[in-house]
């Protein structure tokens, strides 16, 4: 049983919290935030939700009240001057949070992380991270509503059942156990309808976004005899089709999906030597070690970087890396 006990008792010593996630938030930092967001007002405290980035559309039906906000570039922290606790949900690097941490540093926090990715160190004054939680939303979830006993609203469930969907690939993955099922059937009971999650989720792309994935896949190359896939975009492909960042998201499960493709990248510049890369592995390849080769980090089977350099030197640098990685092939 994970140690729920230091980070409930901050929350037992303290009103006034603040959540975020990394940059970029995904179902699961979103999905973290609002059931714990929705446990601790259950427990009397006052909680604000704020991430460093906007959070994509497809999310907005988790949070019908719209209270998740996000940081831009010039906000001081004057309107958070009165929080006691941050809690870090998702994400265990500081570097993540990009500017919205640069704002929050000074502010005298107790810094609190719920995580479950694989990282060599952490910000926080208290932590729980365990890499074998299938998300992070599970961590809260067994914190909040089967430890500390706050009652599970269709809201929170909702988003448990969300944050469960994008992490494990719609049950698909290999960190899909049978906990994960009780859990997801669990939310069902609670009234969580799967079919409207999945509306929300997979079936509102926008006309852009398939443009964009027709362009992307253009630039699929192979190598390693066929054990590695990847696409790169740059920023024409951007400009050219109105797509952002967040259309790349899917992305690299297309070149993954390729028969013998063990390692699949993908490589988007959206700005001039800015290229983020997103590593996924389809059966053995530990990922997370690669992306530690280039400054970043993840879980086993998907992780990404940042390389402050041109698309192609990316694209032949981590291409190199890839190759060696594969030959050490089990
Ligand atoms: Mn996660």
């Amino acid at each position: 049983m994970r140690d729920y006990g230091p980070i409930l008792d901050v929350i037992r010593r303290h009103d006034r919290f603040l959540l975020t996630s990394h940059l970029f938030p995904d179902g699961d930092g979103i999905g973290s935030a609002l059931v714990l967001a929705g446990a601790l007002r259950r427990l009397g405290k006052d909680v604000r939700i704020w991430m460093p980035s906007p959070s994509p559309a497809r999310y907005a039906f988790l949070d019908p009240t719209g209270e998740i906000r996000h940081w831009q570039s010039g906000m001081r922290g004057s309107e958070l001057a009165d929080r006691q606790v941050l809690i870090v949900l998702d994400c265990s690097a500081w570097d993540r949070l990009d500017g919205f941490g640069k704002m929050l540093a000074p502010l005298p926090l107790v810094r609190v992380c719920i995580d479950h990715h694989k990282s060599a160190s952490t910000f926080a004054d208290v932590a729980l991270l365990d890499v074998t939680a299938p998300a992070t939303a599970e961590l809260v979830y067994e914190m909040m509503i089967e430890t500390a006993g706050a009652e599970l609203d269709l809201t929170m469930a909702q988003a448990v059942y969300a944050a469960l969907v994008t992490e494990t690939g719609g049950f698909q993955y290999s960190n899909t156990s049978a906990r994960v099922l009780h859990l997801a059937a669990r939310m069902l009971e609670h009234g969580v309808s799967a079919d409207r999650v999945n509306m929300e989720l997979n079936q509102r792309n926008p006309a852009h976004h398939i443009r964009f994935l027709a362009c992307a896949l253009q630039t699929l190359e192979l190598g390693a005899s066929g054990k590695m896939a990847w696409v790169a975009v740059g920023p024409d492909i951007f400009r050219e089709t109105g797509a952002s960042a967040e259309d790349t998201v899917t992305l690299a499960g297309y070149p993954r999906s390729i028969d013998g493709v063990e390692l699949a990248l993908m490589f988007f510049e959206d700005f001039p030597n800015s290229v983020k890369i997103s590593f996924r592995s389809k059966s053995w390849l530990d990922v997370s070690e690669l992306a530690r080769q280039f400054g970043g980090g993840g879980h086993e089977r998907a992780a990404g970087a940042l390389l402050r350099m041109p698309l192609a030197e990316a694209v032949q640098r981590v291409t190199t890396a890839g190759a060696a990685a594969l030959a050490e092939s089990p």
